[in-house]
């Protein structure tokens, strides 16, 4: 350890923000994140980005050194995605600049409020190809809300807090803010609230009309087989009790987008399951069936559609959500309520009656969609026996069951990503950290060490594949520097599996580089000095993963799960959103050529 590693000088976290003050650009970087309420920031140091790191000491934050740029994205994103507030990665220039890239796509991809600062060259040398000079401003502009490029020492504070307010504002997203070396190394005055950014102008269509609320609420009164889709806006406007209020009032049922899982709690009796691609059968029946459809903060990705032309033809659409140029984008709104989602449900829920109080009345909808749960019961793996074979569906289930449920998992990308979905049963909104626009494989291991750092009380479990564990696997070190307890559960299937499964079922199991070897996780784990055990067998989840809960520090658990399973049921691209492949009844496991 480096003698100054221990020899924080920090002052009180707001020495610095009543009273204007000289400081370096660098010290006006630390200051404007205290005054922003950053306590945690995710980095990597390098020249340009060095006197910023030269004045951390001074203040109370506590930065996570990551091994790889794209990890310190990926954690401020999940600690955004864990908390709710603003995640913030730091990094050099060039090289250091580019590998935040697919983590800043991601976070833009799903919405989620982050900053990511950058030092660049001499403001003189730009243009010039200096060493690592990249314009990154360039680089990220599709993939950010918004970004900076400043040169100059006074323009430091306003732009980060800038920054900060429109990561967080109207539809959240990532922005970046590149800082020179000679702006960092200058000296301004730091004015804190001379700093603060100009007023947020809502989006001049974010306004409720009233006509568009009584609309809302006659197609609402009047539907006799409505379905509330529940996505991740409801998480991020902070509208699960309205949600619920709507659905119970109405008694209507709530299906949920990959991303709005845990929105609406799973034991709600009226909760259907995850629509889309990979969403329960009767989900997406009866979304097909559906006279009316509430959209609620999720933008009808084509995951959850399937192809639009046959996308429930039968209903009209109401679309509750906080950017206009989502309205008509996929599917056409019949009435468009554009906002943020909790209040326009705190001005739509006066106009809307309780059953029983002149509402309709449910039940002979809910009837329908209860029968079709219980044929689709006989297709799910949750039922079988245990046959001696661990499957990965049994692992999520295990999991759900022995953690009581009260955890927060963040997977990576892939089949296990979608048996998280189907057997995790989320009740609470933030528990369920999960990369689904982009789909970026890498992103559990570090995600989860920003969840946790966001969330040190909470139980946090990494479930990801064997290929994907293996893109960022190097942030096993950072767990351990930092002193986390992070469970990770590696579920094991020797496969890219969700790319293999679409050589099964469209390329006549022609498995082109989808075999996959992986190093043995066990001992990779214990060579970072994590504790860690393999399963094999599904009678010996419940030791192991208890084993793991009361670890004192991180623990992997690899589990080898059958090889060649698929995920059920599945929504081929471009087909109908009820033509869905199912699990085969008869035989309904694939055998390995192991046990033939
Ligand atoms: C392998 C794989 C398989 C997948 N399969 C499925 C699947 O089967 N089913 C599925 O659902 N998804 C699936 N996905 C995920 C899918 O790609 C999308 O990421 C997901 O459907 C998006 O959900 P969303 O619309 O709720 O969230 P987002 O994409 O985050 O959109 C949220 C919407 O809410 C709006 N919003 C934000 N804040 C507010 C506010 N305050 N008020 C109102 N509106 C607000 C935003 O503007 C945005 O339009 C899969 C992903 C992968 C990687
Ligand atoms: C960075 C990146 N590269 C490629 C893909 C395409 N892809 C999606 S799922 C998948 C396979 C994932 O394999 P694994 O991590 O073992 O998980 P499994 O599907 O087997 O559960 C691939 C290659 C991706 N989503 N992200
Ligand atoms: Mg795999």
């Amino acid at each position: 350890m480096g003698k100054n590693a221990n020899a924080k000088t920090a002052q009180p976290a707001d020495a610095h923000l009543n009273t204007p003050t000289p400081l370096t650009g660098s010290e006006i970087v630390w200051a404007t994140l205290v005054g922003e309420g950053v306590t945690d920031v995710f980095g990597y140091p390098g020249g340009a980005i060095l006197p910023v790191y030269d004045a951390l000491r001074k203040f109370p934050i506590h930065h996570t050194l990551v091994r790889h740029e794209q990890g310190a994205a990926h954690m401020a994103d999940g600690y955004a995605r864990a908390s709710g507030k603003v995640g913030v990665a730091i990094a050099t220039s060039g090289p250091g600049a580019t590998n935040l890239v697919t983590g800043i796509a991601t976070a833009m991809l799903d919405s989620i409020p982050m900053v990511c600062i950058t030092g660049n060259v001499s403001s003189k040398l730009l243009g010039s190809d200096a060493f690592q000079e990249v314009d990154i401003t360039g680089i990220t502009l599709p993939i950010t809300k918004h970004n900076f490029l400043i040169s100059r020492t006074e323009d430091i504070a306003p732009a980060i807090r800038q920054a900060f307010q429109i990561a967080q504002s109207g539809r959240p997203g990532p922005v970046l803010v590149d800082i020179t070396k000679d702006a960092q190394q200058g000296k301004a005055t730091f004015d804190f609230a001379a700093a603060q950014p100009k007023p947020y102008r809502p989006h001049p269509m974010l306004k409720v009309e009233k006509h568009g609320l009584e609309h809302a609420a006659e197609l609402i009164r009047n539907a006799r087989r409505p379905v509330i889709l529940a996505g991740h806006g409801v998480a991020e406007s902070g509208a699960m009790e309205q949600v619920r209020t709507l659905a119970e009032r109405t008694q209507t049922p709530v299906a949920l987008t990959l991303l709005g899982l845990g929105c609406f709690p799973a034991s709600h009796p009226l909760n259907l399951g995850m629509m889309g691609m990979h969403g329960e059968a009767w989900v997406n029946h009866a979304i097909q069936e559906a006279d009316l459809l509430i959209a609620c903060g999720m933008r009808f990705d084509d995951r959850v559609t399937g192809t639009l032309a046959t996308y429930a033809q039968k209903a009209k659409k109401i679309h509750i959500e906080i950017d206009p140029s989502e309205i008509n984008k996929n599917v056409k709104a019949d009435v468009a309520l554009v906002g943020d989602l909790r209040e326009v449900l705190e001005e739509l829920l006066p106009r809307i009656s309780s059953r029983g109080q002149g509402g309709r009345d449910g039940s002979a909808w809910l009837k329908t969609i209860n029968n079709s749960k219980g044929e689709c019961s006989v297709h799910d793996i949750e039922n079988l026996p245990d046959s001696g074979h661990l499957y990965a569906a049994h692992v999520m289930h295990d999991l759900w069951r022995i953690t009581g449920g009260d955890a927060i998992v963040v997977t990576d990308v892939g089949q296990h990503q979608m048996w998280e979905a189907q057997y995790f049963h989320h009740e609470k909104p933030r528990t369920l950290v999960t990369s689904g626009g982009l789909g970026t494989m890498g992103f559990a291991l570090p995600a989860a060490i920003g969840a946790k750092t966001a969330c040190p009380d909470k139980e946090v479990w990494v479930v990801a594949g064997d290929g994907g564990f293996q893109m960022t696997a190097a942030e096993l070190s950072t767990i351990v520097q930092e002193k986390l307890k992070i469970n990770i559960a590696i579920v094991n299937n020797g496969y890219l599996g969700m790319v293999r499964q679409w050589q099964e079922f469209f390329y006549d199991r022609n498995y082109e580089s989808t075999p996959l070897i992986s190093p043995d996780f066990v001992k990779l784990a214990e060579a970072h000095g994590i504790a860690a055990r393999a399963v094999r067998t599904r009678s010996e989840v419940e030791t192991v993963v208890n084993e793991a809960r009361k670890a004192p520090g991180a623990f992997l658990i690899n589990f080898l799960v059958e090889k060649e399973d698929s995920v059920y049921p599945m929504i081929p691209v471009g087909a109908a959103l009820h033509e869905m492949i199912r699990r085969p009844e008869k035989d309904p496991l694939l055998e390995t050529p192991e046990d033939e």
